[in-house]
């Protein structure tokens, strides 16, 4: 069985959409991840454990997504020695998802949690990759073929520009 390195956990089902694409991202990188629903306000406990406890079933990464009251990747952060990376989700709860972003972003100095952009789960899958990458050579190569590939496609749209300018 592939051990997960990623355990990508959110607030509810409803966050699903979201968090699909840091699961997508993962599997294009060949990195293998759980994913699951984790509630800090509805199901205390289990948050508990899970972050008490994910460093020793062998996960290097947590991402953890929630909207509104977004207080899951922050408790998880206070929990867990591992890296956590916060994704603020534009939930039906949300006030325009300001309320996401400035729980996940403004911790208290002492608990860090790497926020990315309001439902900017892909990156977050990528910068997940990229913090094991730092000490896995295979990741790392694919996250510089990730790279050139980004670049190559930046570069045909350059061409098809200049060549519909008949440049
Ligand atoms: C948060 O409340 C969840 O992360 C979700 O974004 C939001 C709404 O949850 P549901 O009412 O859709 O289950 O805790």
């Amino acid at each position: 069985m592939n051990q997960p390195k990623v355990s990508i956990i959110m607030g509810s089902d409803s966050d699903l959409p979201v968090m699909q694409q840091a699961a997508d991202i993962l599997d294009q990188l060949e990195v293998h991840y759980e994913l699951t629903i984790v509630s800090a306000h509805r199901t205390p406990e289990r948050m508990f454990d899970f972050a008490r406890m994910a460093h020793n079933r062998g996960i290097g990464v947590i991402i953890a997504g929630a909207g509104g009251a977004a207080h899951l990747p922050g408790m998880v952060a206070s929990l867990s020695p591992l890296p956590v990376i916060g994704v603020p989700v534009k939930s039906s709860n949300s006030i325009d998802g300001w309320d996401s972003v400035l729980s996940i972003l403004q911790m208290p100095g002492g608990v860090p949690v790497a926020t990315v952009a309001l439902n900017g789960a892909k990156n977050a899958g990528i910068l997940a990759a990229q913090i094991l990458g730092a000490s896995d050579p295979e990741i790392r190569n694919r996250i510089l073929k990730y790279k050139a590939a980004l670049e190559e496609s930046v570069l045909d749209k350059v061409r098809k520009l200049q060549d519909k300018q008949g440049r």
